[in-house]
């Protein structure tokens, strides 16, 4: 069908502020997709072949750029994602920042040749190593909730391995994606090596089916189980980040005031809008009315306002869809017995999103029982429930007790205790006395068990996503026939049997018969 004949699709910049539409964009259509990724086909056989130190260089030119320009670029993104600006800048422009510097710094000697030394002294004569070679192109689609962060930590690593990329930001937030690719020509990355395809879901789908060679999603476990399955096709390598339910677990010694503040922070830093934020707080029951008195005087003093705002701690949901789903999971919560201490509600005289910051109490929480939504499905928004404990063990059934696994946090002066308790909770990273900034650590692997994903993105994993690694083997003797070559017989088979025995019997007499019968495989006759 030509072009002219098919509908064209839009998507709308929105600041979530307001409503206003800043900007509207035409969808990539599957063919347009198509052709970048055939550019980008190209172009990444020229940038693997780009000496390592010209790449650092690129690196180092987008560093010094994106920290020249990092006010209009937190700018931009509060402006699209509603968040405050001084959360832009230290969660997205400082995140990505660090993220360049850790690749500088590390890429280098991870893609060195690593040795893969051999314990079976029959195979002692080969050298074997490893060598990390680019996919080609990585296909990523990424979210709206941190519209630079994410995608960026991804395409620095899938660059820095000489993969050339395509990215499809999310229709919510292209701007940044945009801005993002900006920084990178002004750090003269060579042409389509980096490309950008904007468009909602279905613009998504053509690049899934496009013959990219490895696809990193972040977004929701609907799309992600869509993206497996359509990858499954034609065994495309992906990895999944689908968002949490992440719990908090607050031990009866913890510093009280200290954990407050961190769940306020951690459920309602970005609106709430953070696979990594505190969704369910499970406190011990000694201390449970204490902490909830501060975490409700501490809420009541947040300021709710527009990101651009410098006065604004939480801004604007994304959009109506979120503010539903909210709102939902707040009504079956009530439904279930909970009560609000705080919040509760939009608050539309600051804007057509916006949604106060809300602490639920009276959530039950009974392992294997009918239990509200809210402690179930990711919510996504600025709600937290603090829920009651007895005993650890249950503190752990309870946080354990999840579809999701991407991250949880134990709050304990006992820093042993404490992280001997992280070592029983499924989820991809456990935080001992702090919450989320392990996606800020660009050393550390990011990515959950369970329905929250599956693969890392982010250091030294994250880059082992973006390589093929291939295994070389030398023979250093290459004149010496292979003992185990043709010529068998049963006095070689003998032979053999008393090599297995040399090295795996138990009886030292056994081993040493063992060992003459082998020697002797070593002179055997009638070889081929
Ligand atoms: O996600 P979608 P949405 C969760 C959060 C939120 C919910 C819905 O709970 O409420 O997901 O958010 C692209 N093939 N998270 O609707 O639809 C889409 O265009 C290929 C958690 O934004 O999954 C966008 O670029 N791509 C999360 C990206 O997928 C497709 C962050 C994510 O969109 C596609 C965001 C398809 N068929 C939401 N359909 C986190 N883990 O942080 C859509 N897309």
């Amino acid at each position: 069908m030509p072009q002219s004949a098919i509908a064209i699709r839009k998507v709308f910049s929105t600041d979530p502020a307001t409503g206003k539409v800043l900007r509207e964009f035409e969808c990539a259509s599957s063919e347009e997709v198509a052709a970048a990724v055939d550019h980008a086909q190209s172009a990444q056989k020229l940038w693997r072949e780009v000496s390592f130190s010209e790449r650092i260089s690129v690196f180092r030119r987008f560093q010094t750029e994106l920290h020249r320009r990092k006010d209009e670029v937190a700018a931009q993104i509060s402006l699209e994602a509603g968040k405050p600006q001084v959360e832009a800048l230290l969660t997205e422009v400082l995140v990505v920042l660090d993220a360049a510097s850790f690749y500088i710094r590390y890429a280098k000697s991870f893609l060195r040749p690593e040795r893969v030394p051999h314990g079976n002294p029959a195979l002692k004569t080969k050298r074997g190593y490893l060598l990390r070679e680019p996919q080609g192109v990585v296909g990523i689609i990424s979210p709206w909730n941190y519209p630079f962060s994410i995608p960026s930590c991804d395409v620095l690593a899938a660059l820095i391995m000489g993969n050339a990329v395509v990215l499809k930001p999310s229709e919510l937030t292209p701007s940044a994606a945009l801005l993002l690719r900006e920084l990178f020509n002004t750090a003269g990355l060579p042409p389509d090596i980096f490309q950008v395809v904007i468009g909602d879901g279905l613009t998504g789908a053509a690049l899934t089916t496009a013959t990219i060679d490895k696809l990193i999603f972040t977004g929701s476990v609907p799309t992600g189980r869509r993206i497996a399955t359509a990858a499954a096709e034609r065994l495309l390598s992906i990895v999944l980040e689908l968002g949490g339910k992440d719990p908090m677990l607050v031990l009866e010694d913890a510093d009280l005031d200290i954990a407050s503040s961190a769940a306020v922070w951690g459920a309602f830093m970005n609106a709430g809008q953070t696979c990594l934020s505190v969704e369910r707080c499970y406190v011990h029951r000694k201390i449970h009315d204490r902490f909830v008195e501060l975490c409700v005087e501490k809420t009541k003093r947040l300021r709710v306002g527009r990101g651009s705002d410098p006065e604004s701690e939480i801004g604007p949901m994304i959009n109506q869809q979120q503010l539903n789903i909210i709102e939902s999971h707040v009504a079956d919560a009530l439904a279930h017995g909970a009560r609000v201490l705080t919040g509760g509600k939009r608050l539309p005289e600051l804007g057509p999103n916006f949604y106060a910051p809300t602490i639920l109490v009276d959530v039950k929480h009974n392992v294997g029982s009918n239990v509200a939504r809210i402690l179930i499905e990711e919510t996504f928004g600025p709600v937290l429930p603090i829920i009651p404990f007895d005993t650890e063990e249950e503190a752990i059934a309870l946080a354990n007790d999840s579809d999701f696994g991407l991250s949880a946090s134990v709050w304990t002066r006992n820093r042993p205790r404490g992280e001997a308790i992280a070592a029983k909770i499924e989820a991809g990273t456990v935080m001992v006395n702090d919450v989320i900034t392990c996606f800020g650590i660009s050393e550390a692997p990011h990515g959950g068990v369970k329905s929250s994903g599956l693969g890392r993105t982010h250091g030294r994993s994250g880059l082992e996503e973006m390589v093929r690694t291939k295994y070389i083997d030398a023979e250093l003797l290459p004149s010496i026939p292979k003992v185990w070559w043709f010529g068998y017989g049963s006095e070689f088979h003998l032979q053999m049997k008393g090599f297995l025995d040399l090295l795996f019997s138990k009886n030292w007499a056994h081993r040493a018969r063992g060992a003459a019968k082998a020697t002797g495989a070593l002179f055997r006759k009638g070889r081929l």
